[in-house]
């Protein structure tokens, strides 16, 4: 065999190098995304990683012969001549006259639903049960390109500012986040815990990195089929040490979140034209504190029973007020009651009551919580108590504080729920790539 050298050898021009070679031939790879034939010539568009390219078929000029052992999602590598088209919006497009088309591979089976159509039509359940299929169809697929974009933007952002990457365990030795929630599992004989958040990892990594990051899947048994929950979803979360107050991690979140947009702007146009996403521009974030917004919530909207958090629909008023308000398509909620955040969370010394901690809403939903952690030893072991917990059960996690630990901080975001309103979803699964829920395990 002959040695590597790290180059993989391609004949394939991309469909963005096609100006440079107008009237000349070209290679493609793909699969075959459409034919429509015209009688004397056909049009068949080929799906490439990112684009669907226009390739006319005519006995003219083709030395292939056009039968029906051409099917959709065959896949193909086509030579032809780069013509220069238009659009009919007058945009300049380019399209291969085909000269040869070489057959790589033939489907068994016609796929179950329609995936050359502009969107996939179908309910979003079989849409879902042909999961492989229908991300075939160029606006499913754009979603995780965006998703992709979004990860992207996380990770660039915090790594400029000086954050470390890391994974944490998945299997626990306890729950992260308390509730009901914690898949269970049996490990040997005995029992563990799916992680349903790094928390207790990436705060332990604070004296260690000072900045760390993490994007990975974490799980909670959501007992209900809700349109915002899914049982398995990505963790975008990071952690940082020497913060002077909880705001460092808001502002930090805001400065993420800004990287983000601009990278999608810039480099995901394609999907954001297909998807027709109104990508919010972000200049800061307005914060409000909670019991300012419950009082508001309790004068505008009928009903509102429970004063120690909030119903869907008092975030949804609260999105809207800060469209209103601020133009803003985000607002962050600070200084929630201490009897509704977890067990790590610092309490205001200032006031006892509420908690150093905030949610950021975007487009009238949460999808970032976050705060202040207490980093004393003997406070957080008297509020584990306080909360009827055992610190003995958490004695790693408590090593962290023990042997001395900065003020810190950080936030988790989900990455499904932030895709779902960027993209204007009703329901989280759409946004999901194979999501897990209460009644799916497949694909
Ligand atoms: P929390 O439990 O609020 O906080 O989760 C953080 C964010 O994760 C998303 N999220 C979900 N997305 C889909 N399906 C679910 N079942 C689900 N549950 C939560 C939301 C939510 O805002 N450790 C803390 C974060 C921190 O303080 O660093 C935590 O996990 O977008």
């Amino acid at each position: 065999m002959e040695n590597m050298t790290g180059t993989v050898p391609s004949s394939v021009t991309p469909y963005s190098e096609f100006k440079n070679h107008i009237g000349e031939m070209v290679t493609i790879k793909g699969a075959v995304h459409n034919i429509r034939d015209m009688s004397d010539f056909a049009f068949i568009i080929i799906r490439t990683a990112r684009e669907l390219i226009q390739c006319v078929y005519s006995p003219e000029f083709s030395d292939y012969r056009l039968d029906e052992k051409l099917v959709e999602q065959c896949a193909v590598k086509l030579s032809g001549k780069v013509v220069k088209s238009e659009t009919r919006d007058g945009s300049e497009r380019y399209e291969l006259q085909i000269h040869s088309i070489d057959v790589l591979s033939t489907p068994a089976a016609i796929p179950p639903v329609v995936i050359s159509k502009k969107q996939i039509n179908c309910d979003l359940s079989v849409n879902l049960d042909y999961r492989p299929v229908t991300l075939r169809n160029p606006k499913e697929r754009a979603i995780f390109k965006i998703q992709e974009g979004i990860q992207r933007g996380f990770r660039e952002y915090l790594s400029q500012q000086g954050f470390t990457e890391i994974h944490s365990p998945k299997i626990n030795f306890a729950g992260a986040e308390g509730g009901t929630n914690v898949f269970k599992l049996d490990y040997f004989g005995k029992q563990v815990y799916l992680a349903q958040s790094p928390q207790l990892y990436k705060q332990a990594l604070v004296p260690v990195y000072e900045r760390v990051f993490e994007i990975a899947p974490v799980f909670r048994a959501e007992h209900h089929d809700t349109s915002r929950h899914l049982n398995e979803y990505i963790s975008m979360d990071f952690e940082m040490g020497f913060i002077e107050s909880f705001t460092d991690i808001m502002n930090m979140e805001t400065g993420v979140l800004k990287y983000i947009m601009e990278l999608l702007k810039k480099e995901y146009a394609p999907e954001i034209e297909l998807l027709k996403v109104e990508v919010p521009e972000i200049t800061s974030i307005p914060c409000i504190r909670f019991k300012d917004a419950k009082d508001m919530c309790v004068k505008k909207l009928k009903n509102i029973t429970d004063m120690k958090d909030f119903e869907p629909e008092e975030e949804a008023f609260l999105g809207k007020w800060a469209k209103q308000h601020f133009n803003s398509d985000f607002l962050f909620v600070t200084h929630y009651l201490s009897k509704k955040r977890p067990f790590y969370t610092m309490d205001d010394p200032e006031d006892p009551e509420v908690t150093l901690s905030f949610d950021l809403l975007f487009r009238g939903i949460e999808i970032t919580s976050g705060g202040q952690r207490i980093h004393d030893y003997a406070q957080q072991v008297e509020k584990m108590k306080k909360l009827g917990m055992n610190p003995e059960e958490f004695e790693t996690y408590l090593m962290l504080h023990k042997y001395g630990a900065p003020p810190h901080g950080g936030l988790g975001l989900g990455l499904e729920r932030l895709t779902m309103h960027l993209l204007g979803f009703k329901n989280v699964r759409n946004a999901a790539m194979f999501p897990r829920d209460i009644n799916r395990v497949t694909p």
